[in-house]
Order: structure tokens, then sequence, then C-alpha cells
């Protein structure tokens, strides 16, 4: 399927009526395939096989637990910052599973979903959340900015849109390179009112980047309601206007969301072009440790999303396929629980980064005013050593 170039005035067939597109009058279809009893709507049966439905479903299981977990942890004083995934582990982990491992993934924040399938250990995740000093970036981010060069996975950058317009150019690189490989961009509804979301878009279909953009419509950004946000059909509808290829999909359901995925990597790759997928979800949980979702939603609109919780629809599915085991799930949760407390516990105790590193890694020779500030600091430490951990500075004379 060619992109077809409409820049030519001759291409545009006349009109002598006024002729308004009135606002609303394109329904864009939503994909679904499993409903919420996790019963098949269409027969596309051989989509998956056991394996890989059961990676999906205990990738699943995972993140929802080690989500659970990290909130207590922060609520105990034990982490500073967490964002959960709770709600929308399908829109994220059917997404990854059905991309080639080459693929880059640039994430927003929510999408621990994707290392975790990628095979990312929980000591790995502790490290970052914990800010030691066998995180990569050396414990200088907030918890969740993680990042992993061997899973091809982005390190995470919090300003809202960010990674869009690099997607694009990462997914030029690839072009440019002919390797078999694309790029898959996460964000959010909100990220999408960005300027980045709008340069990245048309940076991409214009110089033909094989890039998935993948938005997580969950229907809020923090307290905003995504009626709030825009008048359109949603995200979708922008792709379109920016001549792009564009799904949307039910983004709590697994299968579709798996599917949807699988057919954007093949466009994107045969036609080197970018693909959108809208992917409708909810945002189960607080946006963040720092956010009560009480303050700006009812209670009855998160009750009729539970039960469209994607991991009980997934659930189903697999009971209706004969591919669930209660004991085995069961196993499993418990050991991951054990392993993440466990973990947790570990890198508590690992020391942290030295305070010389503060501002090393980004300039060959760190500038004047940042070894200032880097110095005003380290003298600041030893007036108040009582205030910073022990292991902050080897050389406290
Ligand atoms: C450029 C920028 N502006 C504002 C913020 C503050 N902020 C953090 S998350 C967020 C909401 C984002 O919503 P959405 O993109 O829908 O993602 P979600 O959190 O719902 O997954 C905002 C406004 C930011 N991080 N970056």
């Amino acid at each position: 399927m060619a992109i077809k170039e409409r820049n030519h005035l001759q291409d545009i067939q006349a009109t002598h009526d006024v002729h308004v597109i009135k606002n609303g009058l394109v329904d864009i279809p939503m994909l679904q395939l499993l409903d919420a009893q996790g019963n098949l709507l269409s027969q596309e049966l051989d989509l998956w096989d056991e394996q890989t439905a059961l990676r999906i479903f205990k990738s699943m299981h995972y993140i929802r637990i080690l989500d659970e977990r990290m909130v207590s942890a922060q609520r105990q004083g034990r982490i500073s910052f967490y964002l959960a995934c709770t709600g929308e582990e399908a829109s994220v982990i059917a997404s990854t599973a059905a991309l080639s491992n080459a693929d880059m993934v640039m994430t927003q924040y929510r999408e621990q979903g994707v290392l975790a399938y990628r095979g990312y250990r929980t000591e790995q995740f502790m490290n970052q959340l914990l800010s030691n000093a066998l995180d990569p970036n050396k414990g200088r981010q907030m918890p969740i900015h993680y990042g992993d060069k061997a899973l091809n996975f982005m390190t995470v950058s919090s300003p809202l849109g960010t990674q869009i317009p690099q997607a694009a150019g990462y997914a030029y690189g690839q072009k440019m390179a002919g390797e078999p490989a694309l790029t898959i961009c996460y964000f959010g509804e909100g990220a999408a009112s960005e300027g980045d979301f709008h340069a990245g878009l048309n940076m991409a279909a214009v110089l033909h980047c094989p890039v998935i953009f993948f938005c997580r419509n969950n229907g809020y950004a923090i307290s905003t309601p995504a009626h709030e946000q825009f008048a359109g059909d949603g995200i979708a509808s922008r792709g379109i206007g920016y001549g792009v290829n564009t799904i949307r999909v039910d983004g709590n359901d697994p299968l579709a969301v798996y599917l949807a995925t699988l057919k954007a990597r093949e466009i994107a790759l045969t036609d080197n072009c970018p693909v959108l997928i809208e992917a409708m979800t909810y945002r189960l949980a607080a946006h963040s440790t720092s956010d009560d979702p009480a303050s700006y939603r009812a209670k009855s609109e998160e009750q009729e999303w539970q039960l469209k919780d994607p991991i009980v629809r997934m659930q189903r599915h697999l009971q209706q396929q004969g591919w669930f085991d209660q004991t085995h799930i069961d196993e499993y949760c418990t050991t991951q629980r054990a392993e993440i407390l466990q973990a947790l516990k570990t890198a508590e105790i690992q020391p942290k980064t030295d305070i010389s590193e503060i501002v090393t890694d980004v300039y060959q020779d760190i500038p004047a005013h940042l070894a200032r500030q880097r110095d005003e600091l380290i003298a600041h430490i030893k007036r108040h050593p009582e205030h910073y951990p022990a292991t902050i500075m080897s050389n406290k004379d």
C-alpha cells in the first residue's frame, strides 16, 4: 500500500459547492477481538500461540505486582516517586509482544511493561528506583526513568512529547542504515497536545520513517479529562490529518492490541512509513504517587472500567483456550512478589554514587559553572553529613 502524496493542486478534485467537512462526520472504529468476558469476537484464532499468550499474561501480572509493591514502598518512604501502569497493561505489553527485540522503544514513563516483557530483571528495576550506584544512570535521575541499551530501550525522558520527534529521527536513521527494524514511541493522549507531537508526526510522514506512534488514550492527563483536552475524534483523527496510517484499537483487549501492532509493524516496514495506533484504555491507578484521583473523577467511573480490567479479560481468554492453570499462575505471582521484596531490600543497602560524579558523563570537560555548583554541594554535605547517605562521598576530608 503506497502512500498517496497529495501535495499537488492537480490531485485535488474541484467542487462548486461550499464543501464543509463536518466535525464528527467520520467515526473512526475501534478494533476489538475479545469482549469483556474474553469471548473471541472474530475468527483470528491462530493469532498467537499458548507460549506467547502466557508470556504476555505473566508479564501483565508481574507489572501489576511490581506497581502495587512500589506504590507501597513510596508510601513507606523507601522510594521518592512512582508511576503505575494499572489498567493499561494490555496496551503496553501486548504491543511489545508484537515487535522484534531489534525494534527501538521510546516510552513516556508508564510503560515499564515493555522492559519486563523484554527481560529486564527485578534487580535492575530496583537499582533504578532506589537511585543507587548500580543504576546505569548512577542514580542521578528520578525513579521510573529507566533505560537499557541492551534491550533497545531509550532512557525515559519525562518532559511530555520529547520522544516523539526523536522517534521519527531514530526511525529515519534505521531506514537509512537499511536495518530491518523500526522504532515504536509510546505516549499518552495528553502528550499529544504538545507541539512535539505535531512536529514528530509530520516529520515522520514527510520523511517516510518506519515508526509506530503508540498513543495510550487513558482518558486523563493527570486531572484533565480527555473531553477538556481536545474536541476532535480522539488522537486517531490527527494521524489522518498528517497523512499517517492510523489504527484505533481497544487498549484493554490484548489480542486486538497484538494484532493492531503486528499490522502496524508490517505496514511501517513494508512501506517505510509511520503508523499511528490509538489504544482506548483507562488509567485505573492514580496518575503518580503524588496524585489523588478522588479529587477529579467519580468512583463509579473507575468501577465501570474495573469491569474491563485487561488482566481479567486475558485470563478468561486463556481459560477459553484451555491455556490457564490457576496453580501455576498463583505460584508465579507468589514467587515474583517475594523476589521483588527481596530485590528491594538488596537495592536499599547498595551504596549511592559518589557525589563527585554528579555532573560527569554529559560534557567531555565539566563546565566551570557546574564544577562550582558541585564544589558548593560537596562543601554543604561536609557541613551537614547527618542529612546524607554515608556512601555519598568516598573522600570526606
Ligand atoms: C512538557 C511537560 N509539560 C507538563 C508536564 C507535567 N505532566 C506530567 S505527566 C502529565 C500528564 C500527561 O498525560 P498523558 O500524556 O495523557 O499520559 P498519562 O500520564 O495519562 O499516561 C503532565 C501534564 C510534563 N511532564 N512535561
